[in-house]
């Protein structure tokens, strides 16, 4: 009896390590079946560079972005501006080297850090700086302030001020892209503050499920309002969020517009090509608070600093110099902006409020 008790715990215990062994096994074809994806989707891949002529063209657009911003903050300071307003200032190359990868007739969908997207993405300095003041000259026509700046002709799709709720949408947008066969790619940026929120998941989930034409740009500037990433998840690699699903992914150094660039056309590509979707997490960092609200006091002044010695604009500029371009060649580029800046100023303070009839117009009651 003894004996054969003993036996059978025995045998209980080989099929629990059989079991255990089985487990580990799957898990690890699971990690490694994307991985392989990964490898073999940047096989035969060749680098394609930004040409000068565009390269100045993005340095500008660079600059407008910044100068706009700036801009922004002063008039917020002096109460042109109500409610929140969430500056981009650090994060230019990203959008610009993404939005630079897709084509007019792709859709763009973000979180409520938006201008430079919105930007990016054809939007004019005059209806921006209109929407954040609240006047009708402004691109949602004053009712969507800084948060929700929007332009459908565009195929700019927002500006959303729900964390992650608007990974579904994109989803969804890659979806009808597909549905209609049209061609059409759909960029959904988020901040890394987004990856662990339910929300991103079904719209990761669905993409890779239904194989649809999607990049997500997941913007890791590090925190989310004062929260540092290493409270929030167990690593520090954000783009292994892709790992589940799978999907392809990669990570980019988001100071580096060349390198956003690059990435992102390849994830363009293989969106509009083969209908896949990507995950690319861009490192990257905000110089400025959440909001105009926050002071940024829970990080250290060295590491700002630091990230600011790897500025977007000033890293393009180096390039660009080392490159033969001159000092005047800037210098003009950076005085049609200040004209530009100027000009939506008076724009939006010439623009007139929404009539007070329209008050209930576009809102779901
Ligand atoms: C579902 C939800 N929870 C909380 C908030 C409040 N909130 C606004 S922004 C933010 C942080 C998001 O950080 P991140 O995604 O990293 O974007 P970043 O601000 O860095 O661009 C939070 C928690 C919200 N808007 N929505
Ligand atoms: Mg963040």
């Amino acid at each position: 009896m003894a004996i054969s008790g003993h036996l059978k715990r025995a045998k209980e215990k080989n099929r629990r390590n059989a079991y255990v062994l089985a487990c580990h096994l799957g898990l690890f074809f699971n990690i490694l079946r994307p991985e392989l994806i990964r490898f073999l989707l940047y096989v035969g891949e060749t680098s394609v560079s930004l040409s000068l002529e565009k390269s100045l063209e993005l340095y500008e657009q660079m600059y407008l972005m910044r100068r706009f911003e700036e801009s922004a903050a002063q008039s917020y300071t002096e109460r042109k501006i109500g409610g929140f307003l969430h500056l981009y200032i650090g994060q230019e190359a990203v959008a610009t080297g993404v939005i630079a990868a897709t084509e007019e007739k792709d859709y763009v969908v973000t979180s409520y850090r938006d201008h430079a997207h919105y930007l990016a993405k054809g939007g004019t300095a005059r209806e921006g700086m209109a929407e954040l003041f609240g006047k009708e000259g402004g691109c949602s026509g004053g009712r969507g302030g800084s948060m929700h700046f929007f332009d459908a002709e565009k195929r700019f799709m927002g500006g959303w001020g729900i964390v992650g709720a608007h990974v579904p949408l994109a989803a969804g947008i890659g979806f009808a892209a597909k549905y209609k066969n049209d061609g059409t790619v759909a960029v959904c940026f988020l901040g890394e503050g987004a990856v662990s929120i339910g929300p991103f998941h079904e719209g990761m989930c669905l993409a890779a499920l239904w194989k649809l034409p999607v990049v997500f740009v997941v913007e890791n500037n590090r925190y989310a309002m004062g929260t540092p990433i290493h409270r929030t998840m167990s690593t520090e690699d954000v783009s292994t969020r892709a790992l589940a699903y799978p999907m392809a992914r990669a990570t980019v150094d988001g100071c580096d517009l060349d390198e956003s660039y690059e990435q992102a056309r390849i994830a363009v590509k293989r969106a509009r090509e083969q209908s896949l979707p990507t995950l690319l997490e861009y490192k990257t960092y905000r110089y400025r608070g959440h909001s105009m609200a926050d002071p940024a006091k829970y990080r250290t002044k060295d590491e700002l600093e630091e990230w600011k010695r790897r500025d977007p604009l000033n890293l393009l500029k180096t390039k660009l110099t080392a490159k033969g371009v001159e000092e005047s060649v800037f210098k003009q580029i950076e005085d049609k902006v200040e004209a530009e800046v100027v000009d939506c100023k008076e724009f939006a303070e010439q623009s007139p409020e929404p009539a007070a009839e329209t008050l209930a117009d576009f809102v779901y009651i």
